[in-house]
């Protein structure tokens, strides 16, 4: 029974060795499939209704996102801007913090362009988490309507960090 068991085995691995071993050469066929590849990778557009980001063409604000431990700030906490500014917001102490927008405030016609605007988002309008000082992340209000808009600190939202964004046209 046992020289029958081995005898299969190694003829298995013999007439593997036969199957593998001519047909390797002819690699260059694989080439010949590229002329159907363009017309497939072409059809990658936007899906429609996107809205692209837009870079901001004005000033540069800067807001410090600050926490003691038992205080939670931005600072300043209320920005007055122009549509096309920008705001950076630096991560000074007591972190994480972020930038976070509730989609329920944000008025409908602001709401595709600030999104597109918010890169690395966490979830819906809420911007990535700064943990280490001099980090930060900016929002260009480039294409934002004129408004009012709140935001707040997603981990200090209970300590109060919070902020008022006013776009002025
Ligand atoms: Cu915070």
């Amino acid at each position: 029974m046992r020289l029958n068991g081995l005898a299969l085995i190694a003829s298995a691995v013999v007439l593997g060795a036969c199957g593998g071993g001519g047909d390797k050469s002819p690699g260059k066929t694989d080439t010949a499939v590229n002329p159907a590849t363009p017309s497939s990778t072409a059809v990658t557009p936007p899906a429609a209704g996107a809205v692209a980001k837009k870079p901001a063409t004005g000033k540069t604000v800067e807001v410090k996102m600050i926490g003691d431990g038992t205080t939670y700030k931005f600072d300043p906490a209320n920005i007055t801007i122009k549509t096309g500014d920008n705001i950076k917001w630096i991560m000074v102490s007591g972190g994480p913090h972020n930038v976070s927008f509730d989609p329920a405030e944000v008025p409908a016609a602001a709401k595709a362009q600030l999104s597109a605007n918010m890169e690395n988002q966490m979830s819906e309008l809420m911007g990535p988490l700064l943990q280490n000082a001099n980090e930060a992340y900016e929002i260009s209000f480039a294409g934002i309507p004129a408004g009012t808009y709140k935001f707040h600190c997603t981990p200090h939202l209970a300590m109060n960090m919070v902020g008022t964004i006013t776009v002025t046209p």
